[in-house]
């Protein structure tokens, strides 16, 4: 018989290479000593840190999957996963701006983009001198994003970009812009563009006031008679596929994420109940606990496996995306339940920012909602199933 570890129940260790082992410890060493000593002010303030990216450049934790020759590692996807756990179990917006950076534009720019383009880009993306937004909602196209006003106007060679992209990490302080648009040209196809910051009619408005997500810095894109060469396109990619085929990647990096976070909540949660007495016992000697301490590792090491799998797939060029929507919907929402018991079983003292049980809770509540909502997701499931889109 094998002894059991309640951190890793299910023996992930072994399963992994022992690249991907370094670059869990490298992910883990450098968001413990650079991001945990930061994160409580920063959520706090909102504080804006883009200084972060060359910092996770020289880590190697920017566009990690990208082959070497554009600035990468080559990485697997399950590396990829396992970076954003480390990085989530510090703080979800983290997180947030390493995989916009990683899955939403330099994977456009490198499956979509000219040879050109990748050689402008990548090395810059990848070093994290050059911080990269994704523009794909609107403020009347959030779940339904067939539903854009946005529009990519022919002008001789190249193309007038009008319209305006909502709730987009990273913006304001981006110097790439991956926006997507309909083409007059294209017959009104959505197409990908590559926006640089300083072109005339671009801005970046910072959105304010965030209870969720502070360490991140979101804000929207406006595009006002924007004027771009015909090298702005990405050449190699039309249709919804385009940004779907980028949101494959970030949601199962989500799903890897989700669940680093809420391990961080589940060990706060038994170390709580294990230091504080009431009734003159431990709160982790009650059968309560114990029964919601059973719940989160269960739900952890559930979603491990099965992010996992879904990673090897990537890996081997056979998963769906349907897949995908299974391990980021559970995941996300388990860890989102985990977050919110923890923050009860810490009794008072969960409501303080210095247990930062709450700020994983509060974080959560975004990563439910973005990439595709818990129920958006539901549905793509459902339709699956049933061959039946329930969406419209
Ligand atoms: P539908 O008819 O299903 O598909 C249109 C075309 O796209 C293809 N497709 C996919 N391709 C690759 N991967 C996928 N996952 C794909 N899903 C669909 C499909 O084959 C089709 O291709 P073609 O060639 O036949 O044209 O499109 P629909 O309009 O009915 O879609 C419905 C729905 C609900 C599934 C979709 O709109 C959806 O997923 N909505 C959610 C929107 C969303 O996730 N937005 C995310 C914005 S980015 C973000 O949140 C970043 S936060 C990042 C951070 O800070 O970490
Ligand atoms: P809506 O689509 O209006 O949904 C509202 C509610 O209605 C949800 O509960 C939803 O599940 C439900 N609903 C919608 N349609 C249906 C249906 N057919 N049936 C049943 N229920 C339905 N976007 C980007 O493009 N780039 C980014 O970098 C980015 N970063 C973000 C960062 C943050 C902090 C946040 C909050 C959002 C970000 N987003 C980004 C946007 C995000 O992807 C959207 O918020 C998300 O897709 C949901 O869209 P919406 O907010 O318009 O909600």
């Amino acid at each position: 018989m094998a002894p059991f570890n309640w951190e890793d129940p299910f023996d992930l260790e072994t399963q992994l290479t022992e690249d991907e082992r370094m670059i869990r410890d490298t992910a883990n060493a450098f968001a413990q000593s650079e991001l945990q000593p930061r994160v409580i002010e920063a959520f706090r303030n909102e504080v804006s840190a883009p200084e972060l990216f060359p910092l996770m450049g020289q880590a190697g934790l920017l566009g990690a999957t990208i082959p070497e020759e554009y600035g990468g590692v080559g990485a697997s996807y399950v590396a990829y996963g396992l970076i954003a756990r480390e990085i989530e179990r510090v703080d979800s917006g983290y997180r947030s701006m390493a995989s916009v950076q990683s899955s939403l534009v330099m994977h456009p720019i490198y499956a979509y983009g000219s040879e050109e383009q990748r050689r402008k880009y990548l090395p810059g993306l990848s070093s994290g001198e050059l911080i990269g937004c994704f523009g794909l909602t609107e403020p009347d196209a959030g779940s339904d994003p067939a539903g854009m006003k946005t529009v990519a106007r022919k002008d001789g060679d190249g193309y007038v970009l009008n319209g305006a992209k909502t709730w987009i990490s990273n913006s304001p302080f981006a110097d790439i812009f991956v926006v997507w648009a309909k083409s007059e040209e294209h017959g009104g196809g959505i197409r990908g563009f590559v926006l640089e910051k300083g072109m005339k009619g671009l801005s970046a408005p910072k959105i304010d006031g965030k209870i969720s997500l502070r360490a991140s810095t979101t804000g929207g894109i406006v595009m006002e008679d924007v004027k771009v060469g015909a090298d702005a396109l990405l050449p190699d990619v039309q249709g919804l596929k385009g940004p779907f085929g980028c949101l494959n990647r970030a949601r199962y990096g989500i799903s890897w994420g989700a669940i680093g976070a809420a391990e961080f909540c589940m060990h706060a949660a038994r170390q709580y109940g294990l230091d504080r007495k009431q009734f003159e016992r431990p709160l982790a000697a009650t059968q309560l606990y114990q029964k919601k301490l059973a719940d989160m590792m269960t739900d952890i090491a559930l979603g491990l496996q099965a992010s996992l799998r879904v990673g090897r797939l990537m890996d081997e060029g056979r998963f769906a995306p349907d897949m995908i929507s299974i391990v980021k919907r559970n995941n996300v929402g388990k860890a989102l339940d985990i977050a919110r018991q923890s923050r009860d079983m810490h009794g008072g003292n969960g409501i303080s920012e210095e247990y930062q049980v709450i700020r994983h809770a509060v974080n959560l509540e975004t990563v439910n909602t973005y990439e595709g909502t818990h129920d958006v997701h539901a549905l793509i499931l459902g339709r699956a199933i049933t061959g039946i889109a329930a969406f419209g």
